[in-house]
């Protein structure tokens, strides 16, 4: 007998089928796909449009539409939405034709190599081919059915082009899966041509079926824990470095427990910070370029590292010279394949909760010497107290940026949340911020993108309303994306966000001074006549007007006192408030204890660049392949 079918058109069943699709971990359940962000055009207004409206008009599938400003923006609050659930649902965002669909690629590429789930949703040119070209058509000489699309291939996890209805089927569960894997998890890009979209099929019922799709959690090989622990009872000078596999696995407790069992020291990156709280007595805070003078001088010592859900990004190993003991090894503990076997580690093929309770069973009575656990406290304790420093500075006539931070994080709870991506501050707070929570440092430092932060607010204060969010936003980043503004106050969604004004780039700037390049080109100024270079006067652009236009509340401080009063303010409020804060744009930065390879010029006929050279050789000396 034939299955029961029902006729609909592909962007109706792909709706139903959205609102139909679950996830589970460790027992609870939850909706995969809680709603759909959009900009319409024509290449999905009729279609995918015509079936949101269909589904909230009859009811017949749950499944909220909300209106972004920009397509990058909206795959940003995504992922930050994704980020916020450890990865256990996922945003749907659809875009039109050409701009509105390439305007979500550097969001797929934020998402992927962020590891985030976003289900993305495309709009094609004709499968048909009838109409041609139409509006925003490439035409491809070489090729018929090649589209801008194409250009998500590189940075989705998943791509395909549904050009048949019944395509859709496969093609759909195909995304699901690889949305709900940890290991491949990232951008997930459907392709809908424009025509497709609005035609009908007659679709098998159970394609509608409520599903689950069960995450689970990878336990490890007896042999395998065998091998790591054997490594970790040899170490005299061990290093966890935990990073965001831990946050996302719902491992903080058992980190937690085997760092003070075994008094292994628990280094971790932006993705990683607040699995450990910063006041943990095994806790030494951020490694690598931007890392802690604790946490990078146990590196250069250790003899065993245990990478916990890390991936060793650049800025974690410091271009491969942090980790500076000959004889270091590395044994790692991860989900993927692809992390694990980095630095020539011994793999631990697991999810971070199941693995790290593994370890602890089979290191149990073990620890390190009482030496090296008070090694460990006098090093970060250390640290503590230069933090402390950066924090009261009485810089003037400006305050300096981490003094500003510093007052800000005391303002807070600990379960507000702070976002960043770009610029001085992931550096800052990467050393700086003191998290309890794993959940309250949202920093995207895989792609670090410009333009991520107030999108971020946005799906973060909806996967979490019930936190303080706080997004922290420098100038630049203001001025390529600060649309979704205008999403807080429609969605009626209270984020605070602290716009630090310094009239240009702060890290570019210093960056380039340090490279020789005597910040060139890093402000925000008019054109000098004399010099042809922008280094006139300080342009009138009123980034608080700006913000006050799209109907936020705005308050103005300049100093640390006034900076304090408009936070307090600002959390007392129940709307979207902005503040904004001049700060000073040449620091002082806080103090680095390791390298990051920008390479220099190799001949120059400036003498800055010289300099800058001979200091790059001589630390490209350092650096390891982990072998
Ligand atoms: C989309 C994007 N473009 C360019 C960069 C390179 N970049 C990194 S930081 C930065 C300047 C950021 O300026 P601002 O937001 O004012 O922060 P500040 O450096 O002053 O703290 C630039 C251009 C980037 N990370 N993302
Ligand atoms: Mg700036």
């Amino acid at each position: 007998m034939p299955a029961e079918t029902v006729r609909l058109t592909t962007a109706q069943a792909l709706v139903r089928f959205l609102a139909a699709q679950h996830s589970e971990r460790d027992g609870n359940e939850q909706r995969l796909i809680p709603g759909v962000w959009g900009i319409f055009g024509h290449g999905n207004v009729a279609g995918l449009g015509q079936a949101l409206l269909q589904a909230a008009q009859t009811g017949e599938a749950d499944l909220p539409y909300y209106l972004a400003r920009n397509e990058q923006a909206m795959v940003h609050a995504a992922a930050a939405y994704a980020k916020m659930k450890n990865r256990l649902q996922a945003f749907a965002c659809t875009a039109s034709t050409g701009p509105g669909s390439t305007n979500m690629i550097t969001g797929a590429a934020l998402a992927t190599t962020n590891r985030l789930p976003v289900l993305l949703l495309p709009s094609d040119m004709f499968a048909s081919r009838v109409p041609d070209p139409v509006l925003q058509q490439l035409e491809d000489t070489r090729a018929g059915d090649v589209s801008v699309n194409d250009a998500f291939r590189p940075v989705s996890k998943y791509f395909d082009r549904v050009s048949r209805p019944e395509q859709l089927i496969p093609a759909a569960l195909a995304a699901m899966r690889v949305l709900t894997d940890p290991v491949e998890t990232g951008a997930v890009t459907l392709c809908l041509p424009q025509d497709v979209q609005a035609e009908a099929f007659d679709w098998p019922r159970e394609f509608f079926r409520r599903r689950v799709w069960r995450v689970g959690r990878v336990a490890p090989e007896p042999a395998a824990v065998e091998r790591v622990s054997a490594l970790l009872r040899s170490a005299e000078k061990p290093l966890i470095v935990a990073g965001g596999g831990v946050v996302y696995g719902e491992a903080e407790a058992e980190l937690r427990a085997f760092a003070e069992a075994t008094g292994i020291p628990v280094a971790d990156t932006h993705a990683g910070k607040g699995a450990v709280p910063w006041d943990h007595p095994a806790a030494v805070g951020g490694l690598g370029s931007t890392g802690t003078s604790a946490a990078n001088a146990l590196a250069a010592e250790a003899d065993v590292v245990l990478g916990i859900g890390t991936r060793y990004s650049d800025f974690t190993t410091a271009s491969h010279t942090v980790f500076g003991n000959p004889d270091v090894t590395f044994a790692n503990l991860n989900v993927a394949r692809l992390d694990a076997a980095k630095h020539s580690a011994e793999m631990l093929l697991a999810d971070a909760k199941t693995g790290i309770a593994a370890l602890a069973k089979a290191l149990d009575g073990w620890s390190v010497a009482d030496e090296y656990r008070a090694e460990t406290r006098r090093l970060a304790e250390e640290w503590q107290a230069k933090a402390d420093a950066c924090f009261d500075l009485g810089h003037g006539p400006l305050p300096a940026q981490t003094e500003i931070l510093g007052a800000l994080n005391a303002a807070l709870d600990d379960s507000d949340v702070v976002i960043n991506a770009a610029g001085s501050m992931p550096g800052d707070l990467q050393m700086l911020w003191r998290a309890r929570d794993p959940k309250a440092y949202n920093v995207e430092y895989a792609f670090s993108c410009m333009g991520y932060e107030i999108a971020a607010g946005v799906g973060t204060k909806m996967a979490a309303p019930e936190r303080e969010v706080v997004v922290l936003v420098g100038d630049g980043s203001y001025l390529m994306l600060a649309s979704e503004i205008a999403t807080m106050v429609s969605e009626g969604l209270k984020v605070i966000i602290v716009i630090v004004q310094n009239h240009g780039f702060a890290s570019i700037g210093s960056l380039s001074e340090s490279l020789g390049s005597q910040r060139f080109g890093t402000k925000y100024r008019y054109r000098d006549e004399k010099s042809g270079l922008l280094d006139g006067d300080v342009l009138p652009v009123d980034l608080a007007a700006n913000a006050a236009s799209f109907g936020a509340e705005v308050i103005k401080a300049d100093s640390v006192a006034t900076f304090r009063d408009a936070i307090a303010k600002a959390k007392a409020n129940d709307r979207t408030t902005v503040v904004h804060v001049e700060t000073d744009l040449t620091g002082p930065n806080p103090p680095g204890s390791a390298w990051w390879e920008v390479p220099v010029s190799e001949v120059s006929e400036l003498d800055s660049t010289r300099a800058a050279y001979a200091a790059y050789t001589d630390h490209k000396r350092d650096q390891r392949h982990y072998l």
